[in-house]
């Protein structure tokens, strides 16, 4: 393993250190707490965040109490084809008050002050492999290495530094902070700084411990060392979200972590780390730039397949990072949040980005750090089963197109292209399924199928029936607007065909799992009465998937939602299986999209990443992902929206990993849609629905030889058309149409293919 982000020199500590110069900062994390690193030499800053460190507090209804009685109305006039007057009745009447959901905060930073002047050799690098990050200079014939990483056994961010020869000194100010309300204070283990978030936020500190060889000096704003080759800082950072003592949490925290001393915490940490980044291994062969800083080969060879290989392991270290069991979900920007008021409040957007958040997970065999988003999904349930009712006068659990991390399910903005769109509990559901087909896990399904069969509930009585079809309405084509055929333009709507693909995929799976799992109700009874009148995707004028109920055209064509192809990715209702006759029609509508200058977000490249892989074009994989890399990445890798996003870091690798193994449908495909560039590569570990770990070895853009190691002994269906060799222990082997063989094994035995 390799996996290194390296840069040449540091990120800008000045003036531009919280504008543009964060981007060139390296993220580390234990799932709550992060820190930035820019690695500067007589200026350093680590910024800092924890995951519940949020403003406002929860436990509001902000549901328009005049949404009841008119949400109907509004749904009249559409049909009426009354579209402004709709959007205006919607906009007084449905859109909350307040509009906004709570966001998240940064937790300021720490600067460390040093007496290093002129300095050579420069080196700043995130190693992938072991979630430590690393910077080394030479400066006064001294060579000076600091490392740098978050533990999430030992619940401290670490940073360390050493010098070879000559003594230095060191100032630690916690002090820099323009919060409106906080206090700095020095107790026995170190200096500390509480804040008080506004509008009844939480309270939350930030406590620092230093060890040195030298001498260190606390005091209310930070720690001064004197004199030493070697200090070691502990960071702990706690709110009090979960009801304890933020500073006495710290305080236990960082005691803990010095008395274990840096070598075993660094050591914990990687062990722990390593669990999971290691269970999974990808090699891009390259084209041997990959000596150069990254920002570098991100402008002049964005099309090498070892900068993708890097990207697909970068992902794989923030979703570990960023996400583990007991934390919150990766938000928008995961957990690295510099800004008072980030961009979209740097929440939960479940229109498209948090999901997208969890494209790798299962793939990626990093199932448990998906976690964080089904345990949300509890925290939305009671406030989304009230938004059913207050706002619709409706049972069951209804989202809207963003939640916050108390939970919050009514609509969030005064936009009428986003804003009241009743499908993200749905989406959100949708993932049991998803994680429930890779795990196999039946507790966990046992534990969901009561939120997906909430969600389902919500339809039965918000859908509808208009001339034999049962859709939804007032809604959106997220966030796409249309231009009806008397002219007027407009964004709500009834029908859209994301909504009808959502629905049946949350109903389809209820059924099929109350089934398995002996749950049948009255419920399911209504739903099957309901699903055969769910609405198919149609080809429109263009020969597109339908966006809309009607053949509407878009006002943009090119948007960065392709809401229509979700049948495509994530879900599988569009495939060469389902569906061979809408897979022309699928192409059609990303090429329309992409001619028009779609996927000018980072994460709306990723998303179309995943569809091209789908569609089985390799070659049109290969340029997205180099467009990714090339247009829409940040110097630190970071996904860029603008401004950064992490979504399309995870989409992508997401994207990358589709393109390699895709098991849609219970039928695993090895190399379904290769890069023309990737000739030659081999990845390990992932893992396939059915909890089937697969290996796969490639050259030529040919597949070598794959091994298949079940978990099960449930029969493992392999697309087959090559003829290629199978063979393994007690292994059966029967073909049951012209491209699919069926392999019968003992778990654990080891099923080897080779072309
Ligand atoms: C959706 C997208 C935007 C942005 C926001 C956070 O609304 O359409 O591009 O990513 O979420």
């Amino acid at each position: 393993m390799s996996g290194k982000i390296m840069l040449s020199s540091p990120a800008p500590t000045g003036e531009e250190a919280f504008k543009g110069g964060w981007n060139e900062a390296l993220p580390i994390g234990n799932g709550s707490m992060g820190a930035m690193v820019y690695g500067g030499v007589s200026r350093e800053i680590m910024q800092l965040n924890e995951d519940t460190v949020w403003v406002g507090s929860g436990g509001r209804n902000r549901v328009n109490p005049k949404a009841k009685g008119s949400w109907r109305r509004v749904r009249e006039l559409l049909l009426e084809g009354r579209i402004k007057e709709a959007e205006e009745l919607c906009a007084s009447d449905l859109y909350a008050i307040p509009d906004q959901q709570r966001y998240y905060d940064t937790c300021g930073h720490v600067a460390f002050s040093f007496p290093f002047g002129e300095y050579s050799g420069y080196r700043r690098e995130l190693d992938l492999d072991n979630a430590v990050c690393r910077v080394s200079f030479v400066s006064g014939g001294s060579e000076i290495s600091r490392e740098y990483f978050a533990s999430f056994p030992d619940k401290v961010i670490v940073m360390r530094q050493k010098s070879d020869g000559a003594r230095f000194g060191c100032k630690i100010d916690i002090s820099e902070r323009d919060n409106p309300e906080y206090s700095l204070d020095v107790g026995e283990i170190g200096p500390y700084v509480t804040v008080k978030e506004p509008e009844g936020g939480c309270r939350y500190g930030v406590m620092l411990s230093c060890e040195s060889d030298g001498c260190v000096i606390c005091s209310e704003t930070g720690a001064e060392v004197f004199d030493a080759t070697e200090m070691t800082v502990y960071i702990a950072i706690r709110s009090d979200f979960f009801g304890d003592d933020p500073i006495k949490w710290c305080e236990n925290a960082l005691s803990a972590a010095a008395g274990l001393g840096f070598d075993a915490v660094k050591s914990r940490h990687v062990e722990d780390y390593r669990s999971l980044y290691g269970r999974v291994e990808l090699k891009l062969d390259g084209d041997g730039s990959d000596s150069l800083p990254v920002n570098e080969r991100l402008k002049t060879h964005p099309d090498d397949p070892a900068l993708a290989e890097l990207y697909f392991n970068f992902g794989r270290y923030l979703l570990i990072s960023s996400s583990r069991p007991g934390t919150r979900p990766a938000n928008l920007q995961g957990i690295w949040n510099k800004d008072h008021n980030p961009a979209w409040g740097s929440k939960y957007t479940i229109n498209i980005n948090a999901e997208m958040n969890y494209w790798p997970a299962c793939v990626c065999d990093l199932a448990e750090c998906e976690m964080p988003l089904f345990e949300h999904l509890k925290t939305m349930l009671p406030y989304g089963q009230k938004v059913a009712r207050d706002m619709y006068g409706l049972e069951g659990f209804c989202a809207h197109h963003n939640t916050d991390i108390f939970g919050d399910c009514a609509p969030q903005d005064m936009w009428m292209p986003a804003t009241v769109w009743p499908m993200g509990a749905a989406w959100l559901c949708t993932h049991i399924k998803t994680h429930y087909e890779f795990t196999g896990d039946e507790a966990f399904l046992r534990e969901y199928i009561g939120i997906l069969k909430e969600a389902c509930r919500f339809f039965t009585g918000y859908l509808f029936e208009r001339n034999g079809r049962l859709i939804t309405g007032p809604s959106t084509s997220p966030e796409n607007i249309y231009i009806h055929p008397s002219g007027e333009s407009g964004s709500l709507c009834v029908g859209p065909t994301m909504d009808s693909m959502i629905i049946r995929e949350i109903f389809e799976s209820c059924l099929e799992y109350s089934h398995l799992l002996g749950e049948w109700d009255g419920l399911c009874d209504e739903i099957s009465a309901m699903l055969p009148k769910l609405p198919k995707p149609t080809v429109g004028k263009h020969g597109q998937i339908m966006e809309w109920s009607e053949d509407y055209d878009e006002a943009e064509p090119g948007h960065r939602h392709i809401s229509h192809l979700w049948g495509l990715y994530p879900s599988d209702q569009l495939s060469f299986e389902r569906t061979p006759g809408l897979m022309g029609a699928a192409r059609v509508t990303l090429e329309r999209r992409l001619a028009n200058g779609g996927g000018h977000t980072g994460w709306s490249r990723a998303w179309i990443i995943n569809m091209w892989a789908r569609l089985r074009d390799g070659e049109k994989v290969g340029e997205n992902v180099e467009a990714l890399l090339g247009r829409s990445t940040y110097p630190n890798f970071f996904d860029m929206h603008p401004p950064f996003q992490i979504d399309g870091n995870f989409g992508g690798a997401a994207g990358i990993a589709e393109a390699i193994l895709q098991s849609q449908g219970g039928v695993i495909k090895l190399l379904p849609a290769l890069p023309p560039k990737w000739q030659s590569g081999k990845a390990s570990g992932l893992k396939a629905r059915g909890g089937v770990t697969v290996s796969v070895e490639w050259d030529g853009g040919k597949l070598k030889k794959a091994v298949l190691t079940p978990s099960t002994d449930k029969p493992i269906k392999l697309e087959n058309p090559h003829e290629y060799k199978v063979f393994g222990d007690c292994c059966t082997a029967k073909r049951i149409n012209d491209k699919i063989i069926e392999i019968t094994c003992a778990p654990g035995a080891k099923i080897t293919i080779e072309a």
